[in-house]
């Protein structure tokens, strides 16, 4: 397919947008002009949207976000399921220049309320799901909200006309908002260019997306990797995106292979994972899929091994980030290498350097980092985060590769601390703040555990006030309580109990020793 009009790349894959321009214009409104009025932009268990009822009801919701007096820059804080909603918010939002900011949808109360007043967003708007962790998170501040309900009976009173918002490549679009090991969630602001660069550089040209493809992502749209395989690809080719609004299971995610048929599957090594184990329990029909793919965290060679096997699917492993948007270091179809991050992909600088700065020879370990279009500019009130993580056009990624003789990028770990949990953040410290909450508790450090799939999990060991404490009883306790406290996903899955943690002389927990 053409790209939309006025937008090109040049020969070494750099983007040409024109000086006035809104990004909801190629993605949306375009499809009915060129006759996918009719063909179904989203399907769900419950409805199918048309690309035609899309673009009527992303003016609606653009409107009716005006009406309640929210203006171009404002921000609209959007904690919503995977659901046709999401769409009329996001699009919405940008088309009258609003900044859509769509969170995690795990987290808990006191998360959100830092958001909510980070990111000083106008409006929050939730599905009712969640309105046992936004209603507290709301109490302190000045913010409306609304439940998508409530918002849909607004949208659906709206005028269904909108002028899009003109503005430039590199203005403010939406915002996402990232973990670190210290600190808190960081927003990094992206620009109306930046889904451009993703959905054709590696949507269209590494794994091939077109108008053809159904896509079905079981990593949900807050995640910028969901956002990308189930929002903007399918968007950007005019293609069929298929949402599932549940926690994904084995069950469930083969259940809407079955029924959707897709052709191509996103999926996390630890979904894959648990998806392999229940293919030995009972075979499934993946053939309508001709491409899985996987990010979060390192996909162990061995799984890409059984999944072929079993499915007669490669999985197609890529590195992407919140702050690159998407896969900047991928393997495609007819060049893959399974226990790889594959090559970069075309139109992203990749290298890895040395402690001083400078590129190491092919083999060995360094720093990477990479230059892309797509990349944020900036962490939102962040300067200092910024300065150390965006330099001089380059973004720093916080991981150890290595580059080997074919130029297949082989991934070696966090330069921190930080864990990925089923492709999500996990912050060690956050962990261990919370199990030091608990009364029994004297010191916590938390590090990072293979399980028996070779996937990374939280584990704590743990220093008692009173030794005699230690056994099951306690352990379960401790893992209730962080269960309570802390998004799900981040409660320890082993704990150990010890005299004393190793330190520093400054007393700095040494968390490496513990990983052994
Ligand atoms: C790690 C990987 C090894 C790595 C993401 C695809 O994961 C995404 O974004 P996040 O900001 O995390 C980024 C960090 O996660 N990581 C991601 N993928 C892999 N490590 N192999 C992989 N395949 O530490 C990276 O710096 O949550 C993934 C697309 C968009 C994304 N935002």
């Amino acid at each position: 397919m053409a790209l939309p009009s006025g937008i090109s790349f040049s020969s070494d894959h750099k983007v040409w947008l024109p000086a006035h321009f809104n990004v909801a214009v190629p993605f949306i409104d375009r499809h009915v002009g060129e006759g996918r009025g009719a063909k179904a932009a989203i399907r769900t268990a419950q409805e199918t949207v048309t690309y035609a009822e899309l673009a009527e009801r992303v003016n609606r919701t653009g409107n009716a976000l005006l009406g309640l007096g929210l203006k171009p820059g404002d921000r609209l804080l959007m904690v919503v399921k995977d659901c046709p909603a999401f769409f009329y918010l996001f699009w919405g939002a940008i088309k009258a220049g609003i900044v859509p900011v769509p969170p995690n949808t795990l987290l808990r109360a006191l998360d959100y309320a830092y958001m909510i007043e980070d990111s000083g967003c106008r409006l929050v708007v939730y599905s009712g799901e969640f309105a046992g962790e936004i209603e507290p998170a709301l109490r302190q501040s000045p913010a409306d909200a609304l439940t998508v309900d409530a918002f849909l009976a607004k949208m659906a009173a709206a005028s269904d006309e909108l002028e899009p918002r003109m503005a430039a490549a590199t203005d403010d679009c939406f915002w996402l908002y990232s973990s670190g090991s210290t600190g808190r969630p960081k927003g990094a602001v992206h620009a109306q260019r930046d889904m451009v660069v993703t959905s054709e550089l590696y949507g269209v040209r590494v794994l091939g997306v077109t108008e053809s493809d159904i896509s079905y992502s079981a990593a949900k749209l807050f995640f910028a990797y969901g956002l990308g395989n189930g929002m903007t690809f399918p968007l950007w080719t005019g293609g069929t995106a298929v949402l599932d609004d549940r926690r994904p299971t084995p069950d469930t995610v083969f259940d809407n292979i079955d029924r959707f048929k897709p052709s191509l599957y996103y999926g996390v090594p630890t979904l894959y994972a648990a998806q392999l184990a229940a293919l030995d329990a009972k075979p499934r029909d993946l053939s309508s899929v001709r491409a899985c793919v996987s990010a979060g965290e390192a996909l162990p060679a061995d799984m890409f091994r059984r999944w072929k096997e079993k499915t007669g699917t490669v999985i197609l492993d890529g590195i992407g980030s919140t702050e690159a948007l998407h896969i900047f270091i991928g393997n495609r179809l007819g060049d893959f290498r399974a226990g790889t991050s594959g090559r970069p992909v075309p139109g992203y600088d990749c290298r890895i350097l040395d402690e001083n700065g400078d590129a190491v020879a092919k083999g060995v370990s360094g720093r990477l980092w990479i230059r892309a279009e797509s990349a944020a500019t900036s962490y939102w009130n962040k300067p200092e985060k910024t300065a150390e993580t965006m330099v001089n056009g380059w973004l720093n990624t916080g991981d150890t590769y290595r580059e080997d003789p074919d130029g297949y990028f082989i991934y070696e770990g966090r330069s921190d601390d930080m864990l990925k949990v089923g492709g999500i953040w996990c912050s060690p410290v956050e962990i261990e703040n919370c199990l030091v909450g608990h009364p029994a508790v004297l010191e916590a450090a938390v590090v990072g555990h293979a399980d028996e799939q070779g996937l990374i999990k939280p584990k704590a060991i743990i220093v008692l006030k009173q030794a005699a404490d230690a056994g099951a009883a306690l352990t379960d306790e401790l893992m209730a309580h962080c269960k309570k406290t802390l998004a799900p996903y981040k409660y320890p899955r082993w704990v150990e109990y010890m005299p004393e943690l190793p330190k520093t002389a400054t007393g700095k927990i040494q968390r490496f020793k513990l990983r052994s």
